[in-house]
């Protein structure tokens, strides 16, 4: 299965549909919003670094100018699904091309039938080309115009980024339009062009900030008339000329066909390298494609300063701030199928290395604390106060941003992770080795000695689930931690093995001293780790003696148990917004026993709020669920990280896609049900466990530069 389809409109779920009718090209994306418009919707389009500053929230990505406007009067009636009739309905996105398509035989007001029909796509041949074409077959004689637009009155819910810059008509059937963010000063240019037209001479409405071609068509009974409109677009993050190039762009295509086909080629070579398929689970298979398509639409392939928001680019959710969702669930994707998106990726974070020592520093640490949340220049954008979800008047004050340092390990981890499936030693030399050294820095400073209990320890942390601030001793911050520490020793010898004028760079520009190295070898010996003799982990010091809870009782619920307690009392209960304990050993699973796992399983399971907490949590408690063999179990959960997006079981999709449920699912995939397992000397094997009603998984990965074709099949 590779396409979404809708069958009829509901106004009531557009928000929830634009989200999941998105489409991008990794440099953008646009919201699946009608091109002639709808009352309340959310109509957006998401450039790849174009920030700007927002009150309380500090920046966020902006919704740029409208590429898509266009009406349509079918004798002087605009068509539009808020009146008239809707006789028949059909949208569709086809994953496999990226091409969104939508059908509609309607009746106007008066009377005039016609079937109208829109396609679209963000070229992946040329991230720089957009493309929509529009053909009308009317049952009626007269006359059919059509208004394409470039709108740069778009705004984020209400607050204005855009100021005009300049607009203008370039030949008969062009015109462009530039615009530029109020504060952080990016200017974004959009060009359309009506080609090909045989019809009168468009008329050009310079109407201020909506530069508009109107074409007119005499109507026949029954022959279609169609009308293409390329659009060109670049930002001043792309070149000093951006209304230039935007022109260049939207020239560029010698018609539909050929753009569409040059966007087809693109996207059938993305899909040879992540190719996967589930026979006998059409749903299942679906959402996998779906989870894929929404994760290579947000991948930027050519800039290496930007990072894939939580929400990707396709909704207003936590204003396109990137967080460890990145590294952890969506990074691996890429890892194994699109190497070279990882590396910009991790390259970004290298880049804002310089931010993540500034935030170490000003909290009276060394080496690097990342954001967070992270933006353009990788700076803390948490916010520090949200409306409070019991009483939107009031505010709730957020600690991820004061509190969160596993954000740092999950970096390193990942460009571990990077280097291991790779072997792009080059990279791991120039940039990678310092991510680790330098992160491995910060966990070295940040541990406090605790004699009393002969340990270092970590105090004052927020760990993955979130119900729970202000804990000391996170049982996954400090193994990650101290994975990083010993990481980190690691790298250094390995660069001192192979690169040494690296090995010696960095000793020196990190100041890595025998002294300090010694008090990391320390630190990484005698971290704090509750782990009693069954092997069950404390997930921080005092959770146990928290008050028990027994999520049954609150069944059934549309809320999350953070709503139902409030944020104080959730803090006071043994209940867990995502798996935190678990997580790790799933991190790092070759280092615990089944016993260890499944003695952790079996007690964290019945007290994680899987159904309202963190849509983080279901694809890892479904990997998790695998490697204990409890198949059904594991199955479960991943149908319902499955359904987040296409189902909106959560009633949030329309802020966006959940990015990290999304390579969440992958990850479930190959490494849940498919049981990969890659060794260090880059050897593999597979310890299947498939659903019973599957017939087989077959799923395509890449390995130190080999593609490897996996086929499982249940006998
Ligand atoms: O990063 C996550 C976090 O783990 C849970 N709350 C939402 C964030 C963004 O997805």
């Amino acid at each position: 299965m590779w396409t979404l389809t809708e069958n009829s409109f509901d106004p009531s779920s557009q928000h929830h549909k634009e989200t999941i009718f998105t489409i991008g090209n990794g440099y953008l994306s646009t919201r699946g919003a009608f091109e002639e418009g709808y009352p309340g919707e959310s109509r957006a389009t998401f450039v790849h670094g174009v920030f700007d500053d927002a009150p309380v929230v500090f920046t966020e990505l902006v919704n740029a100018p409208d590429w898509l406007s266009m009406q349509v009067l079918l004798n002087g009636e605009k068509f539009s699904l808020a009146s008239g009739e809707i006789l028949d309905y059909l949208r569709e996105l086809d994953l496999r091309t990226g091409l969104l398509t939508r059908r509609v035989r309607w009746q106007s007001p008066s009377g005039q039938v016609a079937t109208i029909q829109f396609e679209r796509f963000a070229s992946l041949a040329d991230q720089h080309l957009l493309a929509l074409r529009c053909q009308v077959w009317p049952e009626f004689d007269g006359q059919i115009e059509i208004r394409a637009a470039l709108n740069g009155h778009a705004d984020n819910q209400g607050l204005a980024h855009w100021n005009h810059v300049t607009q203008r008509q370039e030949n008969r059937d062009t015109v462009g339009l530039q615009t530029r963010t109020r504060s952080s000063g990016i200017h974004l240019a959009l060009a359309m062009r009506l080609p090909g037209t045989n019809s009168p001479e468009p008329d050009y409405w310079d109407t201020e900030n909506i530069p508009t071609l109107r074409q007119v068509f005499p109507a026949h009974n029954g022959q279609p008339i169609t009308l293409v409109k390329f659009v060109g677009i670049a930002t001043s993050r792309d070149t000093d000329q951006p209304l230039e190039k935007a022109l260049v762009h939207a020239a560029r295509p010698e018609s539909w066909e050929a753009a569409l086909e040059a966007h087809r080629q693109a996207w059938e070579q993305e899909w040879e390298r992540c190719e996967v398929s589930i026979e006998g689970d059409e749903e299942a298979e679906i959402a996998l494609r779906f989870s894929l398509f929404q994760l290579l639409i947000a991948a930027p392939r050519h800039d290496k300063r930007v990072n894939i928001g939580a929400k990707t680019l396709s909704g207003f959710g936590y204003r396109g701030h990137a967080f460890w969702d990145t590294e952890i669930f969506m990074l691996p994707v890429f890892t194994y199928t699109a190497p070279h998106i990882a590396r910009n990726l991790l390259d970004y974070r290298h880049l804002t290395l310089p931010a993540a020592r500034e935030k170490a520093r000003q909290a009276g640490f060394e080496g690097a604390w990342f954001a967070w949340e992270s933006a353009d220049t990788g700076e803390e954008v948490t916010p520090t106060w949200v409306p409070d979800f019991h009483d939107k008047k009031k505010l709730a004050r957020v600690w991820t941003g004061d509190l969160a340092i596993h954000i740092s390990a999950d970096v390193a981890y990942a460009a571990w992770q990077y280097w291991r499936a790779t072997g792009d030693d080059a990279w791991f030399t120039e940039s990678g080795a310092e991510l680790v050294l330098d992160t491995a820095k910060f966990f070295a400073s940040r541990a406090e000695w605790q004699p009393e209990r002969g340990c270092y320890a970590y105090s004052d942390v927020i760990g993955p689930d979130e119900y729970h601030d202000h804990n000391d001793n996170n049982a996954y911050t400090n193994r990650l931690a101290q994975w990083n520490i010993q990481t980190g020793l690691q790298t250094l010898n390995w660069l001192e093995k192979n690169q040494p004028e690296k090995a010696t760079e960095l000793a020196g520009t990190l100041d890595l001293t025998p002294e300090r190295l010694s008090k990391w070898q320390d630190v990484a010996e005698k971290i704090c780790l509750h782990i009693d003799p069954t092997g069950l982990i404390e997930q921080f010091d005092g959770f146990f003696a928290l008050k028990d809870v027994n999520l049954a009782d609150y069944e059934p619920r549309t809320k999350s148990m953070h709503e139902i307690f409030g944020v104080e009392a959730a803090n006071q209960y043994q209940v867990l917004k995502q798996p935190d304990v678990l997580m790790v050993q799933y991190l790092l699973h070759d280092e615990y026993t089944d016993e260890q796992i499944r003695v952790n399983y079996d007690y964290y399971t019945p007290r994680t709020d899987h159904t309202y907490g963190s849509s983080l949590g279901p694809s890892i408690q479904a990997i998790v669920a695998c490697l204990m063999g409890d198949v059904d179990e594991a199955y479960e959960h991943f149908i319902r990280a499955a359904r987040a997006d296409l189902r909106d079981v959560r009633g949030n999709a329309g802020d966006g896609i959940h990015a990290a449920s999304a390579g969440g699912i992958w990850q479930a995939l190959v490494f849940g049900f498919g049981g990969l397992r890659i060794h260090p000397d880059g050897q593999w094997e597979t310890h299947p466990r498939l659903p019973k009603h599957w017939k087989s998984l077959t799923f395509r990965f890449t390995l130190r530069g080999q593609q490897h074709l996996v086929r499982l099949e249940n006998r």
